[in-house]
């Protein structure tokens, strides 16, 4: 009993350092952002108490009974002064879960509340749930909008791994009760489906991400637009593209809207994840574009390349050379909290403001998309900058 109780009291005292330490800025700054040195959230971080037994009778040998494999791609949101995190936590048997972590300051000290979020289930169970984002609406709801994977009906016998991906709505007021709505309906599957703040024409708005199988997306062309006239049995009827896929650029193979985008003066500010393919497998990237503010279907600027791309230890992991967000936080303050997955498998913070993120967006040159044109574009930099470094260098 006493060497038990001492392995649990080292168990807690590991944990507690571990979630409490200072995260700091790294060293470099490119102007736009700030990255942080240590992951937000981790397997790690999770309450020793949802993975252990922590009776001596039952658990006489202290094993990790339910253990966590990945703490990843989390919705957040500000809450009662506060920085939240919707978590999607995956355990070791590969399903995932919603869990809250808050942070005064949005940058360390992460913590869960006791009990992850208890997602009700429609009348077809999904088998696993991801990737929530969160819309405080100004219906007052705040919805939560996430994938919903079963297994493909239609998958021939012995195919164990072809599933359906479809999303699935839920709205709280407080966090703690989730009502679940009838999931989307829409002519394709759908995953990274987000939920605009405001009314468009008076109905509900969505980003979409139409696509013909699980992982493919086909002939799904991109990030879509579509209205919904009743949440609660919320159908897409017609979808535009509104940020399309693009040859031979970071969102060749398949792109998806972060979170719900911020409102700016300018115009609406948008994160997105783009997807290329390579010898070693999809790399996953984040980057941005604006839309007009009285009509959020039209892209008005779309900086070239990548906003932020894993670096270090970010770029392994389950799987690996992926960065993900569907969460960010901009403060009354012009300060912006940017939530990302890295590689499936861990959460970071990157730092930034309005200002400065509208000024990349809005002054970063588009991909010229040919080689030529790339060098071109990259000539006239040079020449201003030398022109420049003469007269004032
Ligand atoms: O594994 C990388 C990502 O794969 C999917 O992204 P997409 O929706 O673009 O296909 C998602 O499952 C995401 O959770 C995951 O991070």
């Amino acid at each position: 009993m006493k060497a038990f109780n001492k392995k649990l009291d080292k168990l807690f005292d590991r944990h507690e350092k571990l979630i409490s330490k200072e995260n700091k800025p790294i060293k470099d700054f490119n102007g736009i952002y700030q990255r942080y040195k240590r992951p937000v959230l981790t397997a790690e971080h999770t309450p020793i108490f949802w993975r252990y037994d922590l009776n001596s009778k039952t658990n006489p040998l202290l094993q990790e009974r339910l253990g966590i494999n990945a703490v990843l791609n989390s919705g957040a949101m500000e809450w009662k002064g506060k920085i939240i995190l919707v978590a999607r936590v995956e355990g070791w048997d590969r399903k995932s879960f919603f869990a809250i972590a808050e942070s005064e300051n949005g940058i360390d000290n992460f913590r869960f509340w006791d009990y992850p979020v208890v997602m009700p289930e429609t009348e077809d169970p999904d088998t696993n749930v991801y990737d929530m984002r969160l819309t405080k609406h100004e219906d007052g709801y705040i919805y939560g909008i996430f994938c919903s994977e079963r297994k493909d009906p239609n998958a021939p016998a012995g195919d164990l791994s072809s599933a359906t991906a479809t999303a699935g709505i839920a709205r709280t007021r407080d966090l703690v009760k989730w009502e679940r709505l009838p999931d989307l309906k829409t002519k394709s599957q759908q995953r990274n489906v987000v939920l605009h703040p405001e009314f468009v024409d008076g109905k509900y708005a969505l980003y979409t991400r139409p696509q013909d199988g699980f992982i493919d997306t086909g002939s799904g062309g991109g990030i879509g637009w579509g209205l919904i006239d009743d949440i609660t049995k919320a159908e897409v009827k017609e979808e535009i593209i509104i940020d399309p896929r693009i040859y031979h650029t970071i969102k060749e193979v398949k792109n998806g809207q972060g979170p719900h985008p911020i409102k700016t003066k300018h115009g609406w500010l948008h994160m997105a994840h783009g997807v290329r393919n390579c010898a070693a497998g999809l790399r996953y990237v984040l980057y941005m574009f604006m839309t007009d503010l009285k009509e959020p279907w039209k892209l008005t600027y779309a900086p070239g390349g990548y906003f932020i791309a894993p670096e270090g230890d970010e770029r392994i992991g389950d799987v690996s050379n992926v960065l993900f967000t569907n969460g960010w936080v901009a403060r009354d303050n012009g300060e912006v909290f940017i939530y990302y997955g890295s590689s499936d498998t861990r959460m970071h913070v990157a730092t930034s403001t309005v200002e400065r993120l509208v000024n990349y967006v809005m002054n970063t040159p588009s991909d010229a998309l040919r080689t030529y044109a790339c060098v071109q574009q990259r000539n006239e930099l040079i020449s201003r900058n030398l022109e420049y470094m003469k007269k004032h260098l």
